[in-house]
């Protein structure tokens, strides 16, 4: 009996370096084989499938795979289809970008009723048409599988409901966006019914570390000295500080050193608020690991 927890993540695409990376960053070391499409942990009970986004829910839905890694628009779509619901375990950072509607530069756009009778182009029939139903505007849905974004000129259809993340793409096809369905990020989603006990607890214990991970990310260890007189000045401009550590300093009565663990990103704008209040010899380094 297999007891490694089991992982669907993207093969190659826009979440692969990502969710390679954070298994990297968890300590996970994986044995990746050319073109395989299995690979084992040697240091941690798990194991990665690699496929394609779009098939990793259906992947966790049937239990082929335990927990997957994949953007909440596969997932919205899926489940919107399916009829069933996955559990989203963590929304991550990354993947970020939106689902939304755009039409030729050239359309008389007003408002959602301009799209009234058009047929609009999507890899999202779904999605679509419940935010077409949700807004009482009759739309025809001709589905593409990709390349959405060249079916307006193709003379396939009137509008788009594409993914955009910067935008160069609409506007390099001519296209303004008018209207966003869906924000969407990675997400770890699993199929909590059928998990073990066992499996249950590595995802706890994987979880616990992608924590770890992305406390670690933003956290900033930051060491200075300062005017005891006004260390609680000091101490409100540092962003997400709980208990910092003030020592004395070998031949100086008036200055204390203060070593704290800021949560929060510090930008040069708190150093030189900082330096303002009297802060000197300020050092801000990298957190690696973390565990709260
Ligand atoms: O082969 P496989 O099926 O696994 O990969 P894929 O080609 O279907 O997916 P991929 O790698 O392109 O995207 C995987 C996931 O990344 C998506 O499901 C989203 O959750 C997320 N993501 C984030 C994006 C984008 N940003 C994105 N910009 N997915 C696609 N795009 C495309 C979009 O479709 C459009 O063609 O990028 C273009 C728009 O980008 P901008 O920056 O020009 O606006
Ligand atoms: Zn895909």
């Amino acid at each position: 009996m297999n007891n490694r927890l089991r992982i669907a993540l993207q093969k190659s695409g826009r979440l692969s370096d990502e969710s390679f990376s954070l298994l990297r960053r968890c300590g996970i070391t994986l044995r990746v084989g050319n073109g395989r499409l299995v690979c084992c942990s040697d240091n941690f009970p798990l194991e990665v499938l690699l496929v394609r986004d779009d098939d990793i829910p259906q992947l966790i839905a049937e239990g082929t795979a335990d927990i997957g890694v994949v953007g909440n628009n596969v997932l919205a779509e899926y489940q919107l289809r399916q009829q069933i619901t996955l559990s989203v375990v963590r929304d991550f950072k990354f993947g970020y970008c939106r689902l939304s509607l755009a039409v030729p530069n050239a359309l008389d756009y007003q408002g959602l009723e301009s799209l009234q009778g058009l047929k609009v182009a999507t890899s999202y029939p779904q999605l679509l048409r419940n935010f077409a139903a949700e807004n009482q505007v009759v739309i025809e849905v001709e589905t593409l599988s990709g390349s959405v974004e060249i079916a307006p000129k193709l003379g396939l259809a009137d509008a788009i409901c594409d993914l955009v993340s910067t935008g160069a793409t609409l506007e390099a096809n001519e296209l303004t966006e008018v209207a966003t369905i869906l924000q969407s990020r990675a997400q770890l989603i699993a199929n909590n019914k059928i998990l073990s006990p066992q499996k249950q607890c590595i995802l706890q214990q994987l979880l616990q570390r992608i924590e770890g991970v992305e406390i670690a990310n933003e956290a900033k260890y930051i060491m200075l000295h300062a005017p005891k007189a006004r260390l609680e000045q000091v101490v409100r401009l540092l962003p997400g500080v709980e208990t910092p550590s003030v020592m004395t300093l070998e031949g100086d009565v008036n200055r204390v050193g203060l070593h704290a663990v800021c949560r929060e990103t510090i930008f040069w704008e708190t150093l030189e608020s900082l330096k303002a209040v009297g802060a000197s010899s300020i050092l801000v380094l990298p957190v690696e690991k973390m565990m709260v």
